[in-house]
């Protein structure tokens, strides 16, 4: 028998009918499909309110034991940022000049990535996503989350869609190690970067890479 201590209320299914379904399941497809990963930003300001709106989505996640194992540090200070890029490049330095393996190296070429992190001072707002594996109960005592990956990854997708419905661009940046990241931060114990996110507006003219997704025959298996 399920338990439930919080009273359940009424679920009102959003719906529409098949064919509609079929209609905005497409269109979906190939709005999301229109996002890509973009290293050159502009400087160009971007409304609060509309970073406060994609956090909200971001955080309508789901998660282990609805734990909510996330926080969202928002950066727009020019000081700041001009830290972290300079604390991400040292990282990077390092990891270009040898922490990387040869092959990892190579499987990066087509995107044309290096250790130079500009878009961390040009972008208007950097969103770092932290992820909480405890959090204090009302006695402070340690309580740890659940499934803390998993959740905060999935918040993290939800962010990164919410950013291109936006007409933002955004870039997955994942500096290593990132524990300077809470000491600029000024972070709890408890919180671990997870994934730093530059938003704006792409660079006028701005090129991507020329990358392919894999077809739907390879990416899944259907078991009729
Ligand atoms: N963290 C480095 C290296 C890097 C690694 C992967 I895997 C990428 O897809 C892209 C970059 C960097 O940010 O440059």
């Amino acid at each position: 028998m399920r338990i439930n201590n919080l009273a359940p209320i009424p679920y009102k299914q959003v719906s529409f009918d098949e064919e509609e379904m079929i209609k905005r399941s497409e269109s979906y497809f190939q709005f999301m499909d229109k996002r890509r990963s973009v290293r050159d930003f502009s400087d160009k300001a971007v409304p609060v309110e509309i970073i406060n709106n994609i956090l909200k989505t971001a955080s309508t996640a789901p998660s282990g034991a609805h734990k909510q194992p996330w926080v969202f540090c928002v950066i727009s200070n020019a000081e700041l940022k001009n830290k972290i890029r300079e604390l991400a490049e040292e990282e990077e330095k390092k990891n270009y000049a040898g922490r990387m393996s040869e092959r990892w190296i190579q499987d990066l070429l087509p995107l044309g990535t290096d250790d130079v992190k500009e878009f961390i001072e040009i972008a208007p707002w950097i969103i770092v996503v932290m992820k909480k594996s405890y959090d204090f109960d009302s006695a402070g005592k340690k309580m740890n989350n659940y499934y803390v990956n998993e959740s905060v990854g999935i918040a993290s997708g939800l962010l990164i869609s919410a950013i291109h419905n936006a007409g933002l661009v955004t870039l997955t940046h994942t500096p290593s190690p990132m524990n300077f990241i809470s000491k600029a931060l000024n972070r709890p114990e408890n919180e671990k970067p997870y994934l730093l996110l530059p938003v704006g507006y792409a660079l006028e003219n701005c090129a991507v890479p020329d990358i392919e997704r894999k077809p739907l025959e390879e990416i899944a298996i259907y078991y009729k």
